[in-house]
């Protein structure tokens, strides 16, 4: 088998999404989510520039040795620009060969270890009451376990609350919007918050909350110990873990369970984490670290030192993300969540997807390969927009995190 031909295909129904579409010379084609939230062109040129003239006439089936082409073949190695191109090629191969043996991708990812895929909803809401209105709303609808995130006293505009009634959506079209943050009023807020969410909706509800990088590890630490009587299943990105030392004085203090890591990209962002057993749960997702390849090497890892998986599922990730990462969930023993934000309608349009949800779960079908569908037609009626994701100061001005 060769590959004769690949593209790039950026479209925008709702918000930006870039895929690559990898052909063969018989006939079967994959597909790969290239989507890098408010960087798609520089993920796309890539691409376009510098792996897709190296794929044709390649041998798709060699999927470690086309990864190792892109990844130690390449003297400007890791990066999320980089490691999205290639986590896109990887998902790609993977969908090709799994096609190409008519059977769905998790057969050869060791077949089922679950039936279903456990899920975590987002549920927010500029005050406390709307954010507990929020939860109870997806309570209502199945779910099992719910992410909350509130608007806080003091505070206009906050990650994870929409601004009107839509879901969600960080990335706007053109130029960072700015935001403002204060980490006292935020530290004072959340475990009040939590206190009356276990209080209306009692012990059984799994909760989990995104602090969004936005701590040092002693305000961490803090807030980890503070939340320690709500028994979250998580506390995501508690601090910003450039600096996985950082994590050592959570721990410390804490018996919090952490998730760290949708914007990783390698193995090498997890070794201290993982060694040192300082996190419960990786959110690197399959189409920014590396695809399928990378991430059954480092659930490998992290499944020695009994470390669990979340993989990030914003809808910031395309469906096709979304499926490869439910048929990595059917297949791991160390599976521990997925994160589930459904996308528009209209993004429903585009990419027909072979999942559902119910009751709390996603089921996914026997489709052969990743088993989505992209429309090219439908694709090409919504063009790329510019959007970014806003740029964040601390009240007083200071250049933060977002
Ligand atoms: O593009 C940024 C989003 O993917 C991110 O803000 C979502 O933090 C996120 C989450 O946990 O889903
Ligand atoms: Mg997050």
């Amino acid at each position: 088998m060769k590959i004769i031909d690949a593209k790039v295909i950026v479209c925008c129904p709702g918000r930006n999404f870039v895929t690559l579409k990898i052909f063969t010379d018989t006939g079967i084609y994959g597909l790969g989510d290239a989507t890098l939230n408010g960087r798609e062109k520089a993920v796309a040129t890539y691409l376009e520039a510098y792996c897709i003239p190296a794929l044709i006439g390649k041998d798709p089936r060699n999927i470690e040795d086309l990864w190792h082409y892109f990844y130690k073949g390449v003297y400007w190695k890791r990066g999320a620009v980089t490691m999205a191109a290639v986590s896109a090629i990887d998902m790609a191969l993977w969908d090709i060969k799994a096609k190409s043996l008519n059977t769905p991708l998790y057969n050869l990812l060791g077949g089922k270890s679950r039936e279903r895929v456990l899920v975590y909803a987002h549920a927010t809401g500029k005050n406390l009451e709307q954010t507990i209105e929020d939860v109870g709303k997806k309570v209502e609808n199945g779910f099992l376990a719910v992410r909350v995130q509130s608007g806080v006293p003091g505070l206009e505009k906050i990650y994870g609350v929409s601004k009107d009634d839509k879901p969600y959506e960080p990335a706007q079209k053109g130029l960072p919007k700015e935001e403002s943050w204060d980490t006292a009023k935020y530290l004072n807020y959340a475990p009040k918050m939590f206190m009356k969410v276990r209080e209306v909706f009692g012990d059984e509800l799994h909760l989990l909350h995104d602090v969004h990088h936005r701590c040092t590890p002693i305000e961490a630490a803090r807030l980890a110990k503070e939340l320690e009587p709500f028994h979250l299943f998580w506390l995501e990105d508690p601090v910003t873990a450039e600096l996985q030392e950082g994590l050592r004085r959570v721990r410390q203090h804490s018996t919090t369970p952490i998730a760290i890591g949708e914007v990783f990209n390698s193995v090498y962002d997890y070794t201290t984490l993982i060694t040192e057993q300082l996190i419960d749960y990786i959110r690197m997702p399959l189409s920014h670290g590396g695809g399928i390849t990378h991430l059954q090497k480092v659930v490998a890892f992290a499944s020695i030192y009994h470390i669990q998986t979340g993989f990030h599922g914003a809808t910031d990730l395309s469906p096709i993300n979304l499926a490869a990462s439910l048929h990595f969930d059917l297949a791991i023993n160390n599976f521990g969540i997925q994160e589930y934000m459904p996308h528009e309608e209209v993004v429903q349009e585009v990419f027909t997807a072979n999942y559902r949800y119910a009751n709390g779960f996603l089921h996914i079908d026997d489709t052969p390969g990743i088993g989505v569908e992209l429309n090219e037609d439908k694709a090409e009626q919504f063009p790329y927009q510019t959007a970014c994701l806003p740029v964040n100061r601390k009240t007083d001005g200071t250049m933060f995190y977002w």
